[in-house]
């Protein structure tokens, strides 16, 4: 009898801890309301209006009140379609109360893109703001909410705020198995999916992060957390929404991103933790501004999303020489954070520029080699997997896609290839799946292919990212066009332009005569991102 094959599964460095995994995920964000009551919770970095912690609370149990007087209940699904904004946090503790689901959407998506998004998930109310409701307006079956005034044949958000937040049904919220959080995700293959991150999933999560004695990303009742990354993506809602509150720290809202306001804000408000991505860092970086405010409050910069170099993080650690500079990395499926920089931790150890964290605590990681199968040990690159309560319950109405993405024994394959080295820090050094990751915005290349299939005067077409200092990585077509079709490739831009948000748009198109594929059909990614490593295709 052959022996089992050895088994190399990597752990945090801190013990694990008790989590309070029997709590709605409101309820456990909420549980030291009583110490914080008045301590500064959101703050609108444009009026400076502060909203303490008490007036969360209350204004969380009002518009859960008032969603529920115009139909939302346990296992509906709301969709946030904001921009950064008080009402974005509000509405969705005010969902998590009733027991509902919140599905969010970038609101500069293209209306067909928002479409899709509500039908898939089954959103029957949508809240956003006036600029935006010609987006959804037309949609059957759903019930508009608009923040701010002026907009017409719609509820309104002040309206449901004025509702009595002691009226509320009382919900029997399944913690295990009821979905909290419904954000779109493509994961390892194909188009967006619904990731169903549970009440248990995401309290897991946010704990590994912030809770215990030694809390692996330490935040504190008197920190200033700075929230320019969009809520609508699971790194904002999780690490700098949820982890702020769940600490007791005060969050500065910015609505977008603008480097010297942001800088602005950071001074005026005193931020102490910034949580970023690689452009922003670059941006940061490179601003002249940098030097005309006083930065010296920052005592954290989180860089997540995408990879950071070491080049990069050298330069901002010369910049900002009082701040700690590491990397988390994060999936949506993954629940989502898998790994967290240690010079976070209330008890930080040093860390090596370009690693993205260690693996957090109540969790099991492992590096598997894509052909055999088989674990690796340190030092040797392969995919990495999670097991842990924190991932994901799966993609919503397709078993499929997740079985390909969890296995019969609850590993969570990343497609992300990576190692671990001899101090448990976990370096990424390429991807296995399709995703594209524009300035850490998800780009599906099947979403686009399907559209750039479906012209006319295309054969066949496949997208792969081409590396951009600037954006990480960009969206580029390769296309077979229709014999004599005459086709353009500014024809082609526009014709996606038309359909998508921006940070989906294609760069480049590359007219080739055939697509390279094996011969299961199945597009042969890895020749043509290496004829674009090569130079540009002809
Ligand atoms: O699904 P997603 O868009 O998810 C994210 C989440 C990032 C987070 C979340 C919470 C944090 O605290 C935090 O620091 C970061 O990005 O995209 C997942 C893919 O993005 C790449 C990798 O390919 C993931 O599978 N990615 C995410 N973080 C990193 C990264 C990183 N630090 N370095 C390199 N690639």
């Amino acid at each position: 009898m052959g022996s089992l094959p050895e088994q190399f599964v990597f752990r945090s460095r801190l013990p694990d801890i008790a989590i309070p995994d029997h709590l709605p995920l409101h309820d456990y964000v909420f549980e030291r309301l009583a110490d914080r009551r008045d301590r500064a919770c959101l703050i609108d970095g444009a009026t400076g209006e502060t909203l303490s912690f008490g007036d969360v609370d209350a204004l969380s149990r009002r518009v859960a009140a008032g969603l529920s007087s115009i139909g939302v209940c346990h296992g509906s699904t709301v969709m946030l379609l904001l921009p950064n904004s008080v009402e974005f946090a509000v509405a969705f503790l005010a969902s998590s109360r009733l027991g509902a689901v919140t599905t969010t959407a970038n609101p500069l998506h293209t209306p067909p893109e928002i479409a899709k998004q509500v039908a898939a998930s089954g959103a029957t109310v949508v809240v956003t703001e006036p600029a935006f409701v010609a987006k959804v307006s037309g949609l059957a079956g759903v019930t508009v909410v608009a923040t701010g005034g002026g907009a017409e044949r719609c509820a309104s958000f002040a309206g449901l705020a004025a509702a009595d937040g002691s009226a509320l049904p009382e919900v029997a919220i399944d913690v295990a198995n009821d979905a909290v959080a419904l954000p779109y995700s493509s994961g390892t293959t194909g188009l967006p999916k619904g990731v169903m991150l549970s009440h248990r999933g995401l309290v897991t999560s946010v704990a590994q992060l912030v809770d215990g004695e030694n809390p692996n990303l330490h935040l504190r009742e008197d920190d200033v957390v700075l929230c320019v990354l969009p809520m609508f993506h699971v790194y904002s809602l999780h690490s700098i929404l949820l982890c702020g509150m769940r600490a007791g720290a005060a969050i500065v809202v910015m609505k977008r991103f603008d480097t010297v306001k942001m800088l602005q804000l950071v001074e005026r408000h005193g931020v102490t933790i910034a949580p970023l991505v690689p452009p922003i860092v670059v941006e940061m970086a490179k601003s002249d501004a940098l030097d005309r405010h006083d930065l010296s409050s920052i005592r954290m910069v989180i860089s997540g999303a995408a990879p950071m170099g070491k080049e990069l993080q050298d330069i901002v650690h010369a910049k900002l020489p009082n701040a700690v500079l590491g990397q988390g990395y994060g999936m949506t499926e993954a629940g989502p954070v898998l790994s967290m920089c240690m010079a976070f931790a209330k008890e930080p150890t040093p860390v090596k520029s370009g690693a993205c964290g260690t693996v957090v605590r109540n969790a099991e990681l492992k590096i598997v080699d894509p052909d055999t199968g088989l674990s690796l040990p340190r030092n040797q690159p392969g995919e990495i997997c999670i097991r842990g309560k924190q991932i994901m319950k799966g993609y919503l109405n397709n078993p499929e896609a997740t079985e390909k993405t969890i296995d019969k024994d609850g590993w969570l394959h990343t497609g992300d290839i990576g190692f671990v080295d001899d101090d448990d820090e976990i370096f990424i050094v390429d991807r296995l799946k399709e995703l594209i990751k524009y300035k850490g915005f998800q780009v599906a290349p099947a979403e686009l292919e399907a559209m750039l299939i479906a012209h006319a005067a295309v054969a066949d077409a496949a997208v792969v990212p081409m590396k951009d200092d600037s954006c990480g990585e960009i969206p580029v077509a390769f296309v077979v066009a229709r014999d004599g079709s005459g086709i353009t490739d500014d024809e082609i831009k526009q014709y996606v332009a038309k359909q998508v948000v921006f940070y989906k748009r294609l760069h480049k198109i590359f007219f080739v005569d055939a697509i390279p594929k094996a011969p299961s059909g199945k597009i042969l990614r890895k020749d043509l991102r290496a004829k674009l490593a090569a130079g540009i295709p002809a």
